[in-house]
This record gives structure tokens, sequence and C-alpha cells, in this order.
């Protein structure tokens, strides 16, 4: 399998839970590289700009209030298979769905504060990696 980059972001739920530091530990134990990371507070127009794909969703107004709701820390990782991997080790969106041992399952508070973001594919983090992070940003 190909060495990967996927975007992360460590949600509000997350950031107000001091749970960055638990978190990375899950990252780096999974062979998942921080390669890239800044902490930030996302305005509306960045939130409804990186979530644009669920704009006619019903959660989609909730889902850009929850995201601008406190710090995020967006990171880069990077490993093998990266994309598929973290997705993975995050669980399911609904963390009463996520399986045992992942992080969505263990620190999550509900489907919408569900404390992490991955990209869904190899070219999707190509474009979400872009919208938060400079190649000169990234150290591999
Ligand atoms: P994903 O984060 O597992 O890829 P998506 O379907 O891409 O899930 O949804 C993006 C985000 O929108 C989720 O992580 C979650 O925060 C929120 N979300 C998804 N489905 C719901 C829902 O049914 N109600 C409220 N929020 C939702
Ligand atoms: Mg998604």
């Amino acid at each position: 399998m190909a060495i990967e980059r996927t975007l992360s972001i460590l949600k509000p739920d997350a950031t107000r839970r001091n749970l960055t530091g638990a978190i990375n530990q899950r990252l780096e134990a999974a062979g998942l590289a921080i390669v890239a990371q800044r902490r930030l507070r996302l305005t509306r127009s960045m939130a409804e700009g990186f979530y644009a794909v669920h704009r006619e969703r019903p959660f989609f107004g909730s889902l850009c209030e929850f995201m601008t709701s406190g710090p995020v820390v967006v990171q880069v990782l990077e490993g093998e298979g990266a994309v598929a991997h973290y997705r993975e080790v995050m669980g399911a969106t609904n963390p009463a769905e996520a399986a045992d041992g992942t992080i969505r399952k263990d620190f999550a508070e509900s489907i919408e504060a569900n404390s992490t973001h991955g990209s869904d594919s190899v070219e999707n983090a190509a474009i979400e990696i872009a919208y938060f992070f400079s190649e000169v940003d990234i150290v591999g």
C-alpha cells in the first residue's frame, strides 16, 4: 500500500475537553504521523466552505455552528494507506455505531460533536489539506 496523507480535524468538542493530547496519542500509536498541525478558530465562511458538499443536508447549519463554537486543531496525517486507516481509527460517524476502541466510540459526544474529521478519499484529502496548509508547512 502507498504512503498517503489525510486531513484530520480535532473538533471543538475535543479541544473543549482538553483531548488534543489523548487523541494525538491514538494517532501516533496507530502509525499515523502528524506531519503538520495548527490550532485555530474557524470562521463561519471557512466552516461553510469546508463542508460545502453537505450544504443541502438538514444538519448543515447546526454543523457549521458547532464547528465555529470553539478552537479546532487541523492536522495532516501521513502513513501507509492513511486515508482509509484513519477512517478506521476514527470509527463510524455516529458514536453509537462506532466500533470498540475507536476514537469516536471512546470520545465523541454525539453524531454531530463526534470529536474528529478525516478525509474520505485520497482526492478529497488533497483538496482538504490545501484548504488549511501550504506544502512548506508539511514536514514528513
Ligand atoms: P464523516 O465525518 O464520518 O465523514 P459525514 O457524513 O461526512 O461524516 O458528515 C460530516 C459531519 O457532519 C460529521 O462528522 C458530523 O459532525 C456531522 N453529521 C453527519 N451526520 C449528521 C447527522 O445526522 N446529524 C448531525 N450531524 C451530522
Ligand atoms: Mg465526511
